[in-house]
């Protein structure tokens, strides 16, 4: 009996059926001890996190560092702080010690040498010369404007800005519709939103929804369904039963909460989802589906306690960014895995099904390269079942 596949898969920390495990213990009693059934896997879709994160203290220098190497355009790097932070914000407690991460996966000797300072010292100096760097804070600081991503702000950078006034007293910059409501209401989108606002917030699209179309489908996503108390913005799934009627929802959707005076912004992307073209589909980051990225309104009577004011502010509204998707029907459980978030779950979603099972995954489809076929599916469950995983909830999905 070849069981090299089994091994194999211990070794390399894959999953390996709890049955076939003793199956194979049972006829070949020289077979390698179980592999301790608590192993954390190197998939964030093979374990389970909650907003619960006992190693903040180290996953916050290593988002610094992960978002330095973004910044020096360092993928490789980048990627494997996030990584490592990922596997530290699934762990039940704190790590106390290097020598107790000998057994996860994803941290290497950079990432361990900064736990070690951060255990030695309780910071690390590493990360200090970063926050300190004028460079990697003017980055920071253009970066957090809506619409200004690392492109432009290593832009700005190069030419000499270093503020806001720098950039907007600049009279060769031009700045695009998003980046314009960016700026206007900085002070808001900024601020993180609540649950309660967020809450507020679906009672707004809910009412546009159903006023349009009564059987329309609301369902909220991104990080306030995973059970995040507090998120940069708000993400919903709009669609109806009806096939092809959802790209027109959306639009009327737009229209009802511009006449009420609730849009600030709006950027409407129509779809260029092509369902006959599905085959030679690339299975890329963003997808196809109509969408739309908002600036809302929300009044201070509408949210359940009211607004909370930052200081010196006396106005009883604030702006929310607000995200809208609008799938087809048939593609509702795809849209709904991949909005749920978080980004680290979902890319490892994809290199899981990728690597280990020879099966594509994006927003819209799921294809298997062995069979040559789509693999359908009405829920999220479906989905995991496809894929051989255990389902993760969405609140568990927070790597
Ligand atoms: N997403 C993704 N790939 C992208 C962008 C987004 O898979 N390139 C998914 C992951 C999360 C979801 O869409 C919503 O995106 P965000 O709102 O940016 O993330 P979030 O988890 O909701 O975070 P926040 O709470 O800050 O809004
Ligand atoms: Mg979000």
């Amino acid at each position: 009996v070849d069981i090299s596949w089994f091994t194999d898969s211990m070794r390399e920390g894959r999953p390996v059926a709890v049955e076939t495990r003793h199956l194979i213990q049972d006829i070949l009693p020289e077979a390698p001890k179980a592999a301790p059934v608590n192993k954390v896997s190197q998939y964030a879709c093979q374990r389970r996190t909650t907003t619960e994160n006992y190693n903040k203290i180290f996953t916050d220098a290593f988002e610094v560092l992960a978002e330095n190497y973004e910044f020096n355009d360092i993928e490789g790097r980048c990627l494997a702080f996030r990584r490592a932070a990922s596997v530290l914000k699934s762990l039940p407690s704190a790590v106390q010690c290097v020598e107790a991460t000998q057994d996860l996966p994803c941290l290497g000797e950079h990432t361990k040498a900064v736990m070690k300072e951060i255990l030695q010292y309780g910071r690390s100096f590493e990360v200090e010369k970063i926050l300190s760097d004028l460079r990697c804070q003017t980055l920071k600081l253009f970066t957090s404007v809506f619409g200004v991503g690392p492109k432009t702000a290593e832009k700005w950078y190069r030419r000499g800005l270093r503020s806001f006034s720098d950039v907007l007293a600049e009279p060769s910059i031009h700045l695009n519709r998003m980046q314009q409501s960016g700026f206007l209401h900085y002070g808001d989108i900024s601020r993180a939103v609540s649950k309660a606002e967020a809450q507020a917030v679906g009672n707004i699209i809910d009412e546009a929804v159903h006023v349009i179309t009564p059987n329309a489908i609301l369902a909220l996503t991104g990080g306030f369904r995973r059970g995040k108390d507090f998120g940069h913005d708000v993400d919903f799934i709009v669609t109806t039963p009806e096939l092809g009627q959802e790209e027109s929802l959306l639009i009327d959707v737009i229209d009802y909460l511009k006449k009420q005076g609730l849009l600030l912004f709006t950027d409407h992307q129509a779809s260029t989802f092509d369902i006959s073209k599905l085959p030679s589909h690339k299975f890329e980051a963003m997808d196809h589906f109509a969408k739309c990225f908002l600036i809302l309104r929300l009044e201070s009577s509408q949210v359940e306690g009211g607004l909370q004011r930052s200081e010196g502010d006396s106005r009883n509204w604030r702006a929310v960014r607000v995200d809208l998707v609008s799938p087809p029907m048939d593609r509702y459980a795809f849209t709904q895995l991949g909005w749920t978030g978080s980004r680290m779950f979902e890319r490892d979603l994809r290199r899981f099904a990728r690597l280990e099972r020879q099966m594509l995954l994006d927003n819209h489809a799921l294809y298997d390269k062995t069979k040559k076929e789509f693999l359908t599916a009405t829920t999220e469950k479906d989905i995991f079942d496809h894929l051989g995983l255990e389902y993760i909830e969405p609140w568990q999905r927070n790597a």
